[in-house]
């Protein structure tokens, strides 16, 4: 069974997360029929790319999935984590790609909202990010991610309490462009993509990817990443990042 559903229409497309039962979790198979799916809608000259839960459940996507994180002791985000590519194919689409979130976004799939280039939600969204609960030391792309979009204290709050940011809070810090009622939700999502449709394809290719560079211009000398990189590696390889793992699949609450 596919873990998608995809459609193209008045150039349009749409990818809507289809694996309820993992709550839209951003598996290694999951991103890979995204991916398939991005390749395919550039080919087929897709103006404008909705990206969207396939049900109105309670959760858009779950995040990372855990189960496919490394065991303590390796970096759980590389460079060629799946998810990892997942944000790397949505800013390197070129066309925008609109998230239409209805429901509760976690951990990586908050990172995947950063990386879309608008978003849209309905009253019940909310936004949490949650390294913090899992002992993972997240990356530095990653930070960035939500450092180019909102306020420091917006970025610290959110990855130091790991509690979920609601709709009306979310649009006023800018995590969402705009809240509509859940009912207008997917009619007003499709309302722009369909105005984008109507614009300049190449001119705004080269908005998208201009933007996409100056945004991530962070210059950093190799002594100073390396610094970084050991300060992530104090976390995957201690105790926290164990317990966070252990945790989760006992269902409990992590005692760091
Ligand atoms: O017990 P079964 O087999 O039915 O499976 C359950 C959950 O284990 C599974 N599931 C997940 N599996 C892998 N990865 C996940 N992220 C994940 N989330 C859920 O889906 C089945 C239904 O889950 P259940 O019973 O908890 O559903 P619910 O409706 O009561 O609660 C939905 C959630 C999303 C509130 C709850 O599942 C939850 O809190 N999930 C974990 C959310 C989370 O912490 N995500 C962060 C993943 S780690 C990540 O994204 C980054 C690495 S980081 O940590 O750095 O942000």
């Amino acid at each position: 069974m596919p873990l998608i559903q995809t459609r193209l229409a008045d150039r349009i497309a749409t990818i809507a997360l289809d694996h309820n039962a993992k709550r839209n979790a951003l598996s290694a198979e999951l991103i890979a029929e995204v991916l398939a799916a991005f390749d395919r809608f550039k080919t087929e000259g897709a103006r404008v790319l909705v990206l969207r839960a396939a049900t109105s459940g309670k959760v858009w996507s779950a995040g990372h999935d855990i189960d496919e994180l490394p065991k303590a002791g390796i970096d759980p985000l590389p460079y060629s984590d799946p998810l990892e590519q997942l944000l790397r194919g949505v800013k390197a689409f070129p066309s925008p790609v609109i998230a239409m979130v209805h429901g509760s976004v976690w951990g990586g799939a908050c990172d995947l909202i950063m990386a879309c280039d608008l978003v849209v939600g309905d009253e019940t969204c909310t936004f949490a990010v949650t390294p913090a609960k899992l002992g993972v030391p997240y990356n530095a792309v990653g930070f960035l991610n939500f450092m180019s979009r909102l306020p420091l204290n917006v970025v610290k709050e959110m990855f130091f309490t790991a509690e979920p940011i609601a709709a009306e809070r979310a649009e006023r810090v800018g995590i969402v462009n705009a809240i509509v009622p859940a009912a207008y939700l997917e009619a007003r999502t499709y309302a722009m993509a369909a105005l984008i449709a109507t614009r300049s394809p190449a001119a705004i290719a080269a908005s998208k990817e201009t933007i996409r560079i100056l945004s991530e211009d962070a210059a950093i000398n190799p002594s100073t990443f390396e610094y970084i990189q050991g300060l992530r590696r104090e976390v995957y390889f201690g105790p926290d990042y164990k317990e966070g793992l252990s945790a989760f699949a006992e269902k409990r609450p992590a005692a760091f």
